[in-house]
């Protein structure tokens, strides 16, 4: 697939989810080294610096997008022929598609030492990654049973639906709003991120803190299933991770909302829990607290402040 044509693919959420938007950027960046066919290294390393602006912009809050780029390009800091440095960047893009498979069967294999036999757990958005740990679950023999929510205003929670339904796991569909008056039939809740601070708040699908309260308020573990590359590097410098608000035409049509011009639709498309409100995190490399995010950044993603480099992370 060209370059802009998966950039638009992310952009209007043709393609989604942050780990399917990871994967579908470094098989972009792949193919991109690959068409690019000049010889001259500084000409070679230019376009990819463009191809991964071009990336970077089309969605803002998912951090698995610029740090699946910084690992697919990282070595282009230090190449210096364009045959290396194409070699080295298909490289890197390969083994990322792999390893971030991986890290979501290895997520649901861990996820599911948390759901217990005859467990009701409640999901929101759609997440691989959560996904993962509830079928595993079921494969494992657990009887178990999911509350998903219907995810406005793109409606995620159908695609949740088919692939609960697909593994044979009852499910009860709830509109969002409904949640906290389910909240004490769940004994578990489960959702995935988008980013995660090095303060252990973590960035997912709207909806998703105020699943968390009710989670808390009523007792209610809980967790976060998220590969490491969800854990967002610029923010242990205090750079905070934008929240994406997206056209308000995607909550209400324009020819309804023009019937009202003292009315203004917002359509934040993420929102921020705090750490106090998760009780662990889920990775490929094992449960953590949210504390522990520091940790992850520093020693998983083996970030330090002088990797910044603003054609690699977008400073
Ligand atoms: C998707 C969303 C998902 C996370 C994690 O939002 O919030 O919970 O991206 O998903 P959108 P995964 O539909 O707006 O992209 O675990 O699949 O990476």
């Amino acid at each position: 697939m060209p370059l802009t044509t998966t950039a638009e693919a992310i952009r209007s959420m043709e393609i989604r989810g942050a780990g399917r938007i990871a994967r579908a950027a470094a098989g972009a960046l792949r193919d991109h080294a690959e068409m690019i066919s000049t010889d001259n290294f500084t000409g070679f390393r230019d376009g990819m610096y463009q191809a991964a602006d071009l990336l970077r912009s089309t969605r803002p809050t998912a951090v698995s997008l610029p740090n699946a780029i910084h690992i697919v390009m990282r070595d282009l800091r230090t190449a210096t022929d364009a045959t290396d440095a194409r070699n080295g960047i298909i490289r890197n893009a390969e083994a990322f598609i792999r390893s971030s498979e991986a890290a979501v069967r290895t997520i649901g294999m861990i996820g599911a030492n948390q759901i217990r036999d005859g467990d009701t757990i409640l999901t929101h958005c759609n997440s691989e990654a959560a996904l993962a740990c509830i079928i595993e679950a079921k494969k494992q023999g657990k009887e178990i049973e999911v509350f998903a929510t219907e995810v406005r205003p793109w409606n995620q929670g159908r695609l949740t639906i088919e692939v609960l339904n697909h593994h044979e796991i009852p499910t009860h569909f709830i509109v969002d709003s409904a949640v906290r008056s389910f909240i004490n039939d769940v004994d578990l809740a489960i959702a995935g991120a988008d980013a995660i601070s090095a303060d252990g708040s973590v960035i997912n699908k709207i909806g998703t803190s105020q699943i968390a309260l009710a989670a808390h308020e009523a007792r209610t573990k809980m967790i976060i299933a998220a590969e490491t590359y969800k854990f967002a590097p610029l923010s242990s410098i205090g750079l905070e991770i934008p929240v994406e608000e997206r056209p308000g035409s995607e909550v209400l049509a324009d020819e309804i909302a023009q019937k009202y011009p003292f009315v203004r639709v917002r359509n934040p498309v993420f929102d921020r829990t705090p750490g106090t409100y998760i009780d662990l995190i889920v990775t490929e490399e094992g449960v953590i607290p949210p504390e522990y995010a520091p940790l992850i950044i520093r020693e998983h993603l083996g970030w330090r402040v002088s990797d910044l480099d603003s054609h690699l992370f977008g400073t």
